[in-house]
């Protein structure tokens, strides 16, 4: 506020000069009336004293108004804004939940199959677009065709590995490697009987067994007495150097099997210093994953990942009559681009083991209606070697 002090000889002329000199917003706040000037009193003369100050002028006043209305104008507006925005917002979420509960029933049912299948989210994710992208609307009222399709569409995913002898006649020298337990002498115990003794449809061939697991007796026990029940020749190595040698000495098998000693995913050390002796079986080896298709998902990727340094060509799933939910370890094998060689399903030698087919693990998922013949005819039939279908 602006204070001021005008004077003047009369209270008529004082206000005239501050009504002059201040406008008419000077306000009056005292007057004062006294004399001034004269030698030794004689002389005087009246004065009058104004002191005021000058009041906000109206437009300034309604400035100061508008100021506040803007202010709170613009308030309410940001406020306005605000509620919109939360208005949009759950509008927004409200039409994603109507997107997915409105997603057709067949698309729902099949994504609850898959996950009850154990199949990763990386694994469904995509399958469900394709779903979205190739059916109508219409079609995709038709529940069967939509598990139909999807079945298929898993089928693609699946890669195989042939089985021993099915391309190539030279010789072979199979390995196996994989966590403990998960039935890798068994296998080579059933892949022996199979190969080393024949059955009507396989001509047999020379085989030779070799263990690297001869640290704990009771395995190397068990392993020779499958060699000996089946009269077939069983080395023992524990180097490198014993490894080559064996190898060497056994130029004229046809099939050289390698059982090796079970590791945990988690034992680095143990790891390295088996694939250390493995590297003695040279190029001509090939190494495949024995995993048990009762692991956990969670642990599959780990498995796969740990045992990823001895290069393994392919997979074999065992103990798959002890589960019917597949779909952890065949998204894994899908996301690592790895093929299946061998499928077992029990405790019997040899019978319960067979060659890896589509088809045989497209009917061991569970919940899903397959056309049998239409799989058959895109992925081939189930192949029997064991002959427990035959005899
Ligand atoms: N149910 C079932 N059991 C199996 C299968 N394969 C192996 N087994 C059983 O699993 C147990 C372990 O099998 P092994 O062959 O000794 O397993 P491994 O991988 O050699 O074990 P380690 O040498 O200790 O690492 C045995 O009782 C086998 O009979 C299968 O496919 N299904
Ligand atoms: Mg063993």
């Amino acid at each position: 506020m602006q204070y001021f002090t005008v004077q003047a000889p009369t209270s008529q002329q004082a206000l005239e000069k501050m009504k002059r000199e201040y406008g008419d917003q000077a306000m009056i706040l005292t007057q004062k009336n006294f004399r001034q000037g004269g030698v030794f009193g004689i002389f005087t003369r009246p004065r009058v004293e104004i002191t005021g100050y000058i009041s906000q002028s109206p437009s300034r006043k309604r400035a100061v108004v508008q100021e506040k209305q803007r202010i709170l104008e613009n308030g309410r507006k940001e406020q306005v804004f605000q509620q919109l925005l939360s208005e949009i917002k759950s509008l927004r979420e409200d039409v994603g939940k109507r997107e997915t509960s409105n997603q057709p029933q067949s698309i729902a049912r099949v994504e609850k199959l898959l996950k009850d299948n154990n199949f990763s989210e990386d694994f469904i994710a995509p399958l469900l677009k394709r779903l979205r992208s190739t059916f109508s609307l219409e079609d995709l009222e038709d529940q069967l065709l939509i598990e139909n399709s999807l079945v298929e569409w898993v089928g693609e995913k699946i890669r195989l590995y042939p089985p021993l002898f099915q391309t190539e006649q030279g010789r072979r020298i199979f390995i196996i490697v994989g966590p403990t337990g998960v039935g890798k002498t068994t296998t080579i115990a059933k892949l022996a009987a199979i190969y080393g003794l024949g059955n009507n449809k396989l001509k047999p061939k020379k085989v030779h067994i070799v263990t690297v697991d001869n640290y704990r007796i009771a395995a190397r026990d068990q392993i020779a007495t499958y060699a000996e029940i089946m009269r077939l020749p069983v080395s023992m190595v524990e180097s490198f150097e014993d490894f080559k040698k064996i190898i060497a000495l056994n130029e004229d098998a046809e099939l050289i099997l390698v059982d090796t000693i079970g590791r945990s995913p988690r034992d680095m050390a143990k790891l390295a210093e088996m694939k250390d002796i493995i590297a003695g079986a040279g190029n001509e080896c090939e190494t495949h994953l024995a995993v048990s298709a009762t692991t956990k998902s969670s642990d599959v990727e780990e498995i796969f990942k740990q045992f990823e340094p001895f290069g393994y060509n392919s997979v074999i799933i065992t103990k798959l009559d002890e589960t019917s939910s597949l779909g952890n370890i065949i998204s894994v094998l899908a996301g690592r681009n790895k093929a299946i060689s061998y499928l077992s399903d029990g405790q019997k030698v040899p019978q319960d083991l067979e060659v890896a087919s589509v088809l045989r693990l497209l009917l061991s998922l569970e919940g899903f209606r397959i056309n049998r013949d239409k799989l058959e005819k895109k992925f081939g039939e189930m192949k029997e070697i064991s002959g427990r279908y035959w005899s």
